[in-house]
């Protein structure tokens, strides 16, 4: 069995007090706002599942695509036998791609949700019998320790899924400096990220017409009725997703379709017909952007693969800055420690 126990799991807390801060906080402010982290229980992981498979939803068969046409250009740029590091590996779909190209010596899964952690890590070992795994159960936009047993072997972060577009800049910028200095010198970092395309593709991917994006967005009404005793009509409201041209982001909205008076936790809240509460920010680079953000973020990019229709990105990236740049000088350290991601997601800006 090459599934590592490790000491970093911990039980789950079903209910968690930072939910109930940031729901009354951001009930309370305007525009009002929740983090998107929160999307994400187990019936909101499932649901964010059944979005990858339906048919307006390209990011993840455009990313899967990409993964598997360039496998073996990106084992080449790597090279053998790197400890695999994929952070909020979820379901892991992509993982076996990589895995299987790359020839890594050891497999480090990072989640917040247990169950899918343990579920996927179980999935990968038993396809990659000789594999070490080593899950971690945790936050992976908080410092991470990484298991003693890849402590002086290089390194490959997989990050895909343009999950970096869920934050906002100045978020993702900090996330990918943690990621450096997680993963330490020499190491590389693999990620997905989804471009600016015509808005005929981008908001029915957000908006589909079987209405799972919507069940996943009005998840969060139920996990806060059910969490902190909320009384919010969640038949009410509305799932709205829209293009915002300016900040080259898909934003989805919770929108109150009447008038509605509720409570949660004792507190009392009313939002007039046509009052949104902003839910999830999916931030989409061009080539040129996601090159800077990776730069801005201490990485430099060194490989750039799209698909056919030219819908994602998948870039390979090493370490530090450029050689080549004289004038690049990054401090890895100063913007870690100030990292407040759950109230810079979705929040806006
Ligand atoms: C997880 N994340 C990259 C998804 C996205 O496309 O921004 C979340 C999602 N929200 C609605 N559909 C998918």
């Amino acid at each position: 069995m090459a599934l590592q126990e490790n000491d970093q799991r911990s039980p789950v807390a079903e209910f968690d007090p930072a939910f109930r801060r940031d729901v009354l906080e951001g009930l309370s402010r305007r525009p009002r706002a929740i983090p998107a982290c929160w999307l994400y229980d187990r019936s909101g992981s499932e649901l964010f599942e059944a979005i990858t498979m339906l048919p307006e939803y390209y990011p993840t068969r455009a990313e899967r695509s990409i993964l598997s046409r360039a496998a073996s250009e990106i084992a080449g740029l790597t090279g053998d036998a790197r400890a695999v590091v994929e952070f909020g590996s979820g379901s892991s779909s992509k993982t076996p791609i990589l895995l299987s190209a790359v020839n890594p010596s050891a497999y480090v899964p990072i989640d917040i949700s247990i169950d899918f952690l343990w579920e996927s890590a179980e999935r990968l070992s038993a396809m990659f019998p000789n594999l070490p795994v080593y899950p971690i159960e945790a936050d992976f936009t908080g410092t991470l320790q990484l298991p003693r047993a890849i402590e002086n072997v290089p390194r490959l972060g997989f990050f895909p899924g343009s999950t970096i577009g869920n934050l906002v800049v100045p978020a993702a910028v900090d996330l990918l400096r943690m990621m450096a200095k997680t993963l330490g010198r020499g190491s590389m970092l693999l990620i997905g990220i989804d471009r600016i395309k015509n808005t005929d593709a981008l908001l029915p991917a957000y908006d589909d017409a079987q209405g799972v994006t919507a069940a996943f967005n009005l998840n969060i009404l139920h996990r806060i009725n059910r969490d902190l005793r909320g009384t919010v009509p969640v038949d009410a409201f509305r799932h709205v997703a829209r293009w915002n041209e300016a900040e080259a982001r898909i934003e989805m909205h919770l929108m109150a379709a009447r008038d509605v008076r509720f409570t949660v936790d004792g507190r009392h809240f009313s939002m007039a017909r046509g009052e949104a509460i902003h839910t999830e920010n999916s931030l989409k680079y061009g080539p040129h952007a996601a090159n800077v953000l990776l730069r801005a973020g201490g990485w430099t990019p060194i490989a750039h693969w799209t698909d056919d229709g030219e819908l994602f990105s998948v870039i390979l990236a090493k370490e530090g800055a450029a050689r080549s740049d004289p004038l690049v000088k990054l401090s890895q350290t100063d913007a870690v420690d100030r990292l407040a991601f759950r109230r810079v997601i979705s929040v806006g800006d």
